[in-house]
């Protein structure tokens, strides 16, 4: 680990409180010459440092920068995990996909502040500005049923939606498939990515990419997403975002674990929009009325068309819209 990864974990064990330039070089086995300019690299990252004559350096309870030490702070659980953070990448799917294909182990995950080419499904982006946002991706080698498959990007649902309110105390909601919503508005996308073996049609691996507006973007969101998109906090809470990888990932390899047993299902139905309300059900050009039922157990939406009948339907191409 580089000086500064070190000077990282260090300031992060030690929020708020002042350490000497002479301790910091002591514990990291380097010259205060390179912890000064370790700090100064750290500032010109985002971290708020006070740097005073006779106490020496002290990281700010509030800054809000992701880093490895700072998630791995408040990671209960999630064993096997094994973290990348970036500052900005193009897409944490394709960094994922990237190390999947040179053989990385099921937990790799990478965490970016910012990406300049986020997907979203079906070759739509996904708005991912700096500073504001949260973006993650997990490599995962499952050995399991096509039914079971299915499943991963929903459980990812439910690991965010009971992160955003373990962190922020705000209520989520969850619209089929895979959105999450507060007040109305997406504050969460999921894309899971998956890579078939062409030998034996098994799934090779999946990334799990997982988009959270966690504050509202300075200058707000572009017209195109304005009246969709919405952020989970309007204010900075001390290390947000760190907290939040932590208790989305956490939670995402226990429910992955338990995928067979569905033990995410319960907390998804609690969360689901629009149950025994109208819906639109959008299959590219076609919209067929409906009111919503129910989810199964393999996460097909439960739905009664207006002739009466009730149908399951998987999630593909379709999508739904709430009907007035
Ligand atoms: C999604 O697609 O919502 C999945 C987004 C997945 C993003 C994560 S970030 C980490 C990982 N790396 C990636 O490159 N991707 C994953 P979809 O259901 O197709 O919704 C896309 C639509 O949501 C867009 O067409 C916009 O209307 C809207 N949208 C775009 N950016 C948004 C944002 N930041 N917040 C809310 N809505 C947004």
């Amino acid at each position: 680990m580089s000086v500064k990864d070190r000077l990282i974990a260090l300031f992060e064990n030690n929020r708020g409180e002042y350490l000497s330039g002479a301790r910091i070089a002591a514990e990291l086995d380097c010259t205060r010459g390179a912890v000064w300019k370790a700090v100064k690299s750290l500032q010109e990252e985002g971290y708020s440092i006070s740097a005073v004559t006779n106490k020496g350096y002290c990281l700010d309870e509030s800054t809000d920068v992701l880093s490895k030490a700072g998630i791995e702070k408040y990671l209960k659980g999630g064993e096997g995990l094994d973290l990348q953070v970036f500052r900005v990448v193009d897409s944490t799917n394709t960094v994922i996909r990237d190390l999947a294909n040179n053989g990385a182990k099921e937990g790799t995950a990478a965490i970016s502040g910012e990406q300049t080419k986020g997907r979203g499904r079906l070759g739509r982006s996904f708005y991912s500005p700096s500073d504001t946002g949260l973006y993650l991706s997990i490599l995962i080698r499952p050995e399991m049923s096509a039914a079971d498959a299915v499943k991963i990007t929903t459980a990812a649902a439910v690991a965010v939606a009971e992160a955003i309110e373990q962190v922020s105390s705000r209520r989520t909601d969850i619209k089929w498939v895979n959105d999450v919503y507060i007040d109305s508005k997406k504050v969460c996308g999921i894309l899971t990515e998956a890579q078939f073996n062409i030998e034996n049609g098994g799934l090779e691996y999946a990334v799990v990419g997982i988009g959270i507006n966690a504050y509202e973007p300075r200058g707000g969101f572009p017209d195109e997403i304005r009246d969709i998109a919405g952020a989970v906090l309007d204010k900075p809470i001390a290390d947000m975002r760190n907290r939040l990888a932590a208790e989305v990932l956490a939670r995402f390899m226990r429910y992955y674990k338990e995928l067979g047993e569905s033990t995410f299902l319960e907390s998804y139905r609690q969360r689901l929009m629009w149950r025994q309300e109208k819906i639109n059900i959008i299959n590219g050009s076609t919209v067929t009325p409906a009111v919503m039922l129910d989810v199964d157990s393999s996460c097909r939406l439960k739905v009664r068309l207006e002739n009466g009948e009730e149908k399951l339907i998987s999630s593909g191409e379709i999508s739904i819209r709430h009907a007035q």
